[in-house]
């Protein structure tokens, strides 16, 4: 259904071809990608419907459609009986389908990421294991960089040596600086950080972290720390708390999102490897359950694989 990118592998490689049209095109790519996918959200939902109103069979039908996609039980079930209680004519449940993801991504905050060129911008990135955090850093560094930014990594999951390793092999990439330091206090580390920052003038800092489900209570104590730390040395530099979430994981991505919610505030989320199994759908269960804005898309594992998420064409591109 929201299976974006089941068969876009050859799409993905003729744009992995041609890096410099990437950027430029990661819309046209996700747009190209969710049109296949979108003709099966929509056609799925309206291929189990024959007569003019859908009747209860077909409704079940409609909300398995609904849950197949990700969008999360609870606001499945809430649309079907909205498409029930208004009694919405087969032909106008696209229309109303668009209306409500639209809506629901049009939540309060920004979905643009928080940035001034002329202050410290401070990004800080937890998720859980292989989410695709550091890769994510990597790439977010090198747009820094390439908009003319000094960027400094923070090697913050500094439990394993081959933690730093990946993450200086992406600062090399990037050609931005790095803060490292082997099994160090990672919130001492992030301290430390923030004072080189402002004492050599850099403009974007971005610290990456440990992400071990399996011991979720010390992680998210450590990553509380983190933040405390932060906030504490935060003056008026921008901070953006994001969760990185791998789109494939579907609803786990929103359980996740509230844990970690609960314990760091997430200001942003980053949606990734919306170039394989991913289930866009998450998107919307997150943005109407937790209310958090997607702010940054990932589609593949190569530094230009990054884009800014934009809710008007991501629904454009479900539904046109
Ligand atoms: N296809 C695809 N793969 C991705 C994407 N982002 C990350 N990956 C891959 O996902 C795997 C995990 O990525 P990492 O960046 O190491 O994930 P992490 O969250 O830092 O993992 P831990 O450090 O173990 O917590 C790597 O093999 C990445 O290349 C993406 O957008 N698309
Ligand atoms: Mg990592």
């Amino acid at each position: 259904m929201f299976n974006f990118f089941k068969n876009k592998k050859e799409e993905t490689k003729d744009i992995k071809e041609s890096t410099s049209s990437k950027k430029d095109s990661a819309f046209g790519f996700l747009k190209n990608a969710l049109s296949k996918t979108t003709n099966s959200l929509v056609d799925n939902v309206l291929n189990v419907v024959s007569g003019e109103i859908p009747d209860e069979f077909e409704l079940e039908d409609i909300e398995t459609m609904l849950i197949k996609a990700d969008i999360g039980v609870d606001y499945a079930v809430e649309l079907v009986e909205k498409i029930k209680s208004e009694k919405i004519k087969t032909a106008k449940i696209k229309d109303f389908l668009r209306e409500e993801f639209s809506k629901v991504l049009n939540i309060e905050k920004d979905n643009k990421l928080k940035f001034e060129k002329d202050k410290l911008n401070i990004y800080f990135v937890v998720g859980v294991n292989g989410a695709g955090k550091t890769t994510l850093i990597g790439k977010l560094a090198n747009r820094f960089k390439n908009q003319g930014n000094k960027v400094l990594l923070v090697a913050g999951d500094t439990f394993r040596a081959a933690a730093e390793e990946q993450l200086d092999v992406w600062s090399k990439r990037a050609g931005v600086d790095i803060v490292r330091e082997d099994k160090a206090d990672s919130a001492s580390l992030v301290y430390r950080a923030i004072d080189k920052a402002r004492c050599e003038n850099y403009n974007v800092i971005i610290i990456d972290s440990a992400g071990r489900l399996q011991n979720k209570f010390n992680l998210i104590e450590e990553l509380k720390k983190i933040k405390n730390v932060i906030l504490k040395k935060l003056q008026d530099a921008n901070l953006e708390t994001m969760l990185v979430l791998d789109g494939t994981q579907g609803q786990n991505g929103l359980s996740q999102a509230s844990v970690f919610n609960e314990a760091v505030d997430i200001t942003a989320l980053a949606i990734t490897k919306m170039d394989s199994t991913s289930k866009g759908g998450i998107v919307f269960a997150i943005a109407k359950e937790l209310k958090l804005p997607t702010k940054l898309i990932c589609i593949g594992e190569g530094i230009d694989d990054i884009a800014d998420f934009d809710s008007v064409e991501f629904v454009n591109a479900i539904f046109n």
